[in-house]
C-alpha cells in the first residue's frame, strides 16, 4: 500500500475527511454528490459498473439510469413500510405463482411523474431514451391473464395507498421466448435475470426455513423429488418496489427463491467429494429456477407441486412473523391479514395456516378454522376442468404428511356437514369431498380453498354466476353468502397513459387528467363523440399510433404494413375455447371472396395475431402453423397485395401488447361463450380506443353493456345456447348447408395452405369435423362474417367510427383495476388505505 492510500484509509477511519473530499482527492472530477437526478446517474456508471462515461453501453445505462430511479423511490419505500409498521393497519397479502408485470423502468418514471424530467436528462446526457428502454427484459413471470391481472392489481393497491404486499417466486427462467421457423412455434429459455437485476433488493435477513418431507436429487439432467426423506430448504426473499401514481406509496412485491441451509456441505468438501458437496445447493436452487408454461393441463408434476408449497409455506412465515411483531392475540389475525388466494394455486395456504395455528400457535381447532377461514379469500380464474388442479394424495402424504392429516380432518368435518344438512345425498357428498376417490386418489384444491376461506368469487358476472349454478353448485348451496363477483380490470396508467401518449394527451386536453386515478371520469369523453373536432383529434391519434406501429415492425422485423388498412387483432394464449381458428377461418372466406370476384369492395385490412401456445399442446401449434402459412401464402398472391395482410407476431408480451394495443382499430374477443372467465386484453383495447367484434362472453358482456350494444360488435351463440346445443350439435350440418364455410375448409383440406408440407393441417379436420367441433367454430362462422361485414361497412364512414371508439373509451370506466381493488378492498378484506407521511 502506497504512503499516500494509507493516510487516506486512516484519515477516513479517524472520521476527518467527508466522503466527496476524499473522492476529489482521488481525482474523481465533476462528479456530483448532491442528490441530483445529474449525479446519481453518473454515480452509477461509475462506481457499480466501473465504466467510463464515454464508454457506457446500452445496457450500462440503462442499469445506471434505473438506479438513479430507484434512489429516487428508496426514501419514500422505505417510509411507507415504516408507516405501515408504526400505524399496524390490515394489511391485504396476495399470493400468486404469477405476475406479469413485464418492464418496470417506464412505468415507474412516469408514476413518480419523472417523465418530464427524465427526458430532459437524458437530452442533457445525449442518452438515447426510447433505445435505453429496450434494454430492459421484460419480467415475463406469468403464462397469461392470471398473472397479468396480478401485477394490474399490485398498480391499484399501491395507487390506492392500501397496505399491500404481493408475494410469488423469483423464477430464473419465465415464460419461454417463443420463435417461429417454418411456421412452427420453437421455445427458447428466458434468462431474464442474466445481467444483474437494478429493481431487486435481496432481504437476507428476512429469510426463512422451509421444512419438507422429501429431498431432491438431479437425475439425467433435470430435477427429482425423493419422497421421505426430510430435509430443510432456505426461502430467500427478493423485494421489487410497487410505485403508486403520484408517488406517495411504494408497495413491495416480495418474490422467493429456494437454496439449500448449507452454501455447500464442508463434510464431502473436504473429504474429497467436490462435486457432490455443491449437489445439494445446486438441487435446492433448482425449485424456483422456471415458471410452468402450460396453462391449463396440471401435468401432474411433483415440481410445480412443492414450487406451490414453497410459496404458500415462506409467504405465511413472513407475514405471521410481521403480524407476530405488533400483535400478541392470535384472534386478532384476521383483523389485521387479509390474504387473497390467486386461484387454487396458492390454496395450501389453507393446511398450511392451519397447522402453524395448531402447532406452533398451539390453538385449538375450533380456534384455528374460525381463523383461518376469516383470514383467506380465493379467486377462481377458469371453469376449465383440466385447469382444476388436482393433486394427488400420494404426494401429500410423502412430501407434506402434516399438511395430509388437517386435510383430512378438514373432509371428515366438511363431511359430516353436508350429511347433517342434506342427509342421504350421498352423491352431493361425492361431489363436495376434498378428496376424489378412485385408482389413484386426488385432493381437489378448489373445494379445499373454497371450504377454508369466507370469500370465493369469480372475475366477471357471466363467470360467477357460472361457478355459482354449475362448477361448484354444490358449494354454492351449502355456503351461499362465500360466493360473490369482482369483475377484472387493468390499470389505465400502463396501458394508456405510458403505452399511448397520444391518446392519453388527447383525452387530458378536453376532460383534464383526473382520469388516470379516476378512471370512471373517461365518461366524459360522451358529449364529445359528437362533436367532429374532437372527433378529428380522436381519428389522428389512432393515426399517429398505427404509423408509429408500423415504423417500430419495419425496423424490427422488416416488414411492411400499411396504416390505412383496418388494424384487426387477436392476441392472447392459443387455445382452442379462445378460438384463433374461428379468426383464420373468417380470413380464409375473405381471401376466397377476394379470389372469386376481385372487384368486390372491401376495405383493405392487416389482421394480427400473436400468442404462446403451451409447449406440449399440439393442436395449438398446429394452429400457429396454419396461421403462418395462412400468411405467406396471402403474402405471395399478387392479387391480394394491398387487401389483405396477415401477421402472426412472434413471442407475445406485456411489452409487445403495449406497442400493438394503442394501435389497434379492431379487438377480437371470440371465445366459445362460457368459456373465458373475463379476458383482460378486451378491456385494454377498449380504453384504447378500439371496436371490440365478440362473442357474449366475460367481461366483454359487461363492455358491451357500459358501452351500448349498438357500439359493440356482438355475434354468436350464447353461453346458455352453447350448453343447450352440446347434445345435438353436428359442424357437418354447417359443411353441407354453408358455401363459403365448405369451400374454406376444402380449401385447407386441399393443401392449398400447405403445398410443401401436405397433411400437416389434417389436425384441423380432425378437430372441426370428425371430433364434433366441441368448441363449435362452425356454428358460429355465419354471425362472425355478419358482424364483421358490418364493421368492414363502418369503417368506409371515419366519422361514424370514430363516434363509436370514443363511446367505447367512454364506457370503458368500469375496467380500471381500481375500481375491482375498490370492490375487493370493501367487500373481502375490509381493508383501508393507510397513506404515508
Ligand atoms: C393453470 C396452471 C396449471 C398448472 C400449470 C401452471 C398453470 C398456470 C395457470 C393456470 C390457470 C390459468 C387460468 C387463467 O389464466 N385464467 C385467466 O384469468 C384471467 C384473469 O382473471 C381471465 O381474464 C381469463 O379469462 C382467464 O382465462
Amino acid at each position: 500500500m502506497s504512503t499516500k492510500s494509507m493516510a487516506a484509509s486512516t484519515r477516513v477511519s479517524a472520521g476527518k475527511v467527508t466522503e466527496s473530499e476524499l473522492l476529489k482527492q482521488y481525482g474523481c472530477g465533476p462528479v456530483q454528490f448532491a442528490g441530483t437526478d445529474n449525479g446519481l446517474y453518473e454515480r452509477h456508471l461509475i462506481f457499480d459498473n466501473v465504466t467510463d462515461l464515454k464508454v457506457a453501453g446500452a445496457r450500462e445505462q440503462f442499469e445506471a439510469f434505473a438506479r438513479s430511479v430507484r434512489d429516487v423511490l428508496s426514501q419514500r419505500w422505505i417510509r411507507t413500510e415504516d408507516t405501515y409498521h408504526r400505524a399496524n393497519p390490515k394489511r391485504i397479502y396476495y399470493l400468486s405463482m404469477e405476475f406479469l408485470i413485464g418492464r418496470s423502468l417506464a412505468n415507474n418514471i412516469t408514476n413518480l411523474l419523472l417523465d418530464d424530467l427524465a427526458k430532459q436528462a437524458a437530452g442533457q446526457k445525449h442518452i438515447d431514451l426510447p433505445g435505453l428502454l429496450e434494454q430492459e427484459p421484460d419480467a415475463g413471470l406469468g403464462n397469461g391473464g392470471l398473472g397479468r391481472l396480478a401485477a394490474c392489481f399490485l398498480d391499484s393497491m399501491a395507487t390506492m395507498q392500501l397496505p399491500a404486499m404481493g408475494y410469488g417466486l423469483r423464477y430464473e427462467y419465465g415464460i419461454f421466448k417463443q420463435s417461429i421457423r417454418d411456421g412452427w412455434q420453437y421455445e427458447q429459455p428466458d434468462n431474464w435475470l442474466r445481467r444483474p437485476d437494478p429493481w431487486e433488493v435481496a432481504r437476507l435477513q428476512d429469510m426463512v426455513e422451509v421444512r419438507l418431507n422429501c429431498s431432491f436429487e438431479i437425475h439425467g439432467g433435470s430435477l427429482r423429488v425423493i419422497a421421505g426423506q426430510p430435509a430443510s430448504l432456505l426461502g430467500i426473499p427478493f423485494d421489487r418496489p410497487v410505485v403508486g401514481h403520484g408517488g406517495k406509496t411504494i408497495n413491495t412485491l416480495r418474490l422467493w427463491v429456494a437454496a439449500a441451509p448449507d452454501y455447500f456441505n464442508f463434510q464431502r468438501f473436504s473429504s474429497g467429494d467436490f462435486v457432490g458437496a455443491f449437489a445439494e445447493t445446486l438441487t435446492a436452487e433448482s425449485l424456483t429456477r422456471v415458471l410452468y408454461p402450460d396453462d391449463t393441463t396440471s401435468m401432474g408434476q411433483g415440481l410445480r407441486f412443492i414450487q406451490e408449497y414453497f410459496l404458500v409455506a415462506c409467504s405465511l412465515a413472513d407475514l405471521v412473523r410481521r403480524f407476530q411483531s405488533s400483535n400478541t392475540d392470535w384472534n386478532t389475525l384476521p383483523e389485521k391479514v387479509a390474504i387473497q388466494l390467486n386461484d387454487t394455486h396458492p390454496s395450501m395456504a389453507v393446511p398450511e395456516l392451519m397447522r402453524i395455528l395448531l402447532d406452533e400457535a398451539h390453538l385449538g381447532w375450533d380456534q384455528a378454522w374460525n381463523i383461518t377461514q376469516k383470514t383467506l379469500a380465493y379467486t377462481n380464474h377458469t371453469l376449465l376442468p383440466e385447469a382444476l388442479e388436482k393433486w394427488p394424495l400420494v404426494w401429500f402424504e410423502k412430501m407434506l404428511p402434516r399438511l395430509l392429516e388437517i386435510i383430512l380432518e378438514i373432509n371428515r368435518r366438511l363431511l359430516d356437514d353436508v350429511r347433517a344438512q342434506f342427509a342421504g345425498d350421498e352423491g352431493r357428498v361425492a361431489r363436495m369431498s376434498i378428496v376424489e376417490e378412485g385408482t389413484v386418489r386426488k385432493i381437489r384444491m378448489a373445494n379445499l380453498a373454497i371450504v377454508g376461506s369466507h370469500s370465493t368469487n369469480g372475475v366477471a358476472a357471466i363467470h360467477s354466476g357460472l361457478l355459482r349454478t354449475m362448477t361448484v353448485k354444490d358449494f354454492a348451496e351449502m355456503f351461499p353468502e362465500r360466493f360473490n363477483n369482482k369483475t377484472n380490470g387493468v390499470t389505465p396508467r400502463r396501458w394508456l397513459l405510458l403505452a399511448n401518449p397520444m391518446l392519453a394527451n388527447t383525452i387530458t386536453k378536453s376532460i383534464g387528467d383526473g382520469w388516470t386515478t379516476d378512471f370512471a371520469q373517461v365518461g366524459k369523453l360522451k358529449p364529445l363523440a359528437d362533436d367532429k373536432g374532437f372527433r378529428e383529434t380522436f381519428l389522428k391519434a389512432k393515426r399517429a399510433a398505427k404509423a408509429q406501429f408500423a415504423d417500430w415492425l419495419k425496423s424490427t422485423s422488416g416488414q411492411t404494413v400499411d396504416p390505412d388498412s383496418i388494424f384487426d387483432c387477436q392476441v392472447k394464449r392459443i387455445h382452442e375455447y379462445k378460438r384463433q381458428l374461428l379468426n383464420a377461418l373468417r380470413i380464409v372466406v375473405l381471401y376466397n371472396r377476394l379470389r372469386t370476384n376481385p372487384g368486390v369492395d372491401m376495405e383493405p385490412r392487416t389482421f394480427f395475431f400473436a400468442g404462446k401456445a403451451a409447449p406440449a399442446y399440439r393442436l395449438a401449434k398446429v394452429i400457429i402453423k396454419f396461421i403462418n402459412n395462412l400468411a405467406s401464402t396471402i403474402d405471395g398472391d399478387p392479387a391480394m397485395r394491398g387487401r389483405l395482410k396477415v401477421l402472426f407476431l412472434p413471442d407475445y408480451c406485456v411489452s409487445l401488447a403495449e406497442r400493438l394495443i394503442p394501435a389497434s382499430d379492431v379487438s377480437n374477443q371470440i371465445s366459445t361463450a362460457g368459456y373465458e372467465a373475463s379476458g383482460t386484453s378486451n378491456m385494454k383495447f377498449m380504453m384504447n380506443g378500439a371496436l371490440t367484434i365478440g362473442t357474449r362472453d366475460g367481461a366483454t358482456i359487461e363492455m358491451a353493456e357500459e358501452a351500448g350494444e349498438e357500439n359493440f360488435f356482438l355475434f354468436g351463440l350464447t353461453a346458455q345456447q352453447v350448453a343447450d346445443s352440446r347434445s345435438w350439435y353436428n359442424p357437418h350440418w354447417h359443411y353441407d348447408n354453408d358455401a363459403e364455410t365448405r369451400e374454406a375448409l376444402d380449401l385447407i383440406f386441399s393443401d392449398h395452405f400447405s403445398r410443401y408440407e401436405p397433411g400437416v393441417f389434417a389436425p384441423l379436420r380432425d378437430t372441426l369435423l370428425n371430433r364434433g367441433d366441441y368448441y363449435m367454430h362452425l356454428a358460429d362462422l355465419r354471425s362472425y362474417l355478419e358482424a364483421d361485414q358490418r364493421l368492414c361497412d363502418l369503417y368506409a364512414d371515419q366519422h361514424g367510427w370514430a363516434r363509436k371508439a370514443i363511446l367505447n373509451v367512454a364506457g370503458s370506466g368500469k375496467f380500471s383495476s381500481d375500481r375491482t381493488i375498490a370492490e375487493y378492498a370493501a367487500d373481502i378484506w375490509k381493508a383501508k388505505p393507510c397513506p404515508v407521511q
